[in-house]
């Protein structure tokens, strides 16, 4: 496994280093709106401690995030009035990822709209 970099920009956001649009915090993740957002209300959840991705994962952590996502699933999905919710991860560069800290897309999902490239 490659060594978890501390100045990857989601360690620097945790840090509040970089600013982000928050939108929920508990003690073991922070959630924010994507900067590059594929769809409408495109939100990214983290856990706060240092986890690559999902190879790297403790079971806790994929617990905390999963939690977190699916309260913010069913919450964007109601805000949005969405017909479904779209969730993603990417581990590691082969796999997509380009930020290496543990993070889940949420991507709220209408009929017919399809994921911006
Ligand atoms: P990926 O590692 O491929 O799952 O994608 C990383 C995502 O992180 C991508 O959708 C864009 C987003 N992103 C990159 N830099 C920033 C940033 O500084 N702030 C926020 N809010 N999102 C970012």
């Amino acid at each position: 496994m490659i060594a978890y970099d501390n100045d990857n920009i989601f360690a620097k956001l945790l840090r509040k280093e970089i600013p982000a649009e928050v939108v929920f915090e508990d003690q073991d993740t922070l959630a924010f709106m994507d900067i590059m957002p594929r769809v409408d209300g495109h939100l990214l959840v983290i856990p706060k401690t240092p986890c690559r991705n999902l190879l790297d994962a403790s079971a806790d952590q994929i617990a905390a995030v999963a939690q977190t996502a699916q309260k913010l699933a069913v919450a964007a999905k109601a805000a949005l009035e969405a017909d479904g919710v779209t969730l993603q991860q990417f581990s590691e560069a082969a796999g997509g990822q380009e930020v290496f800290h543990l993070h889940f897309h949420i991507l709220p999902r209408h009929d017919g709209v399809p994921l911006r490239a």
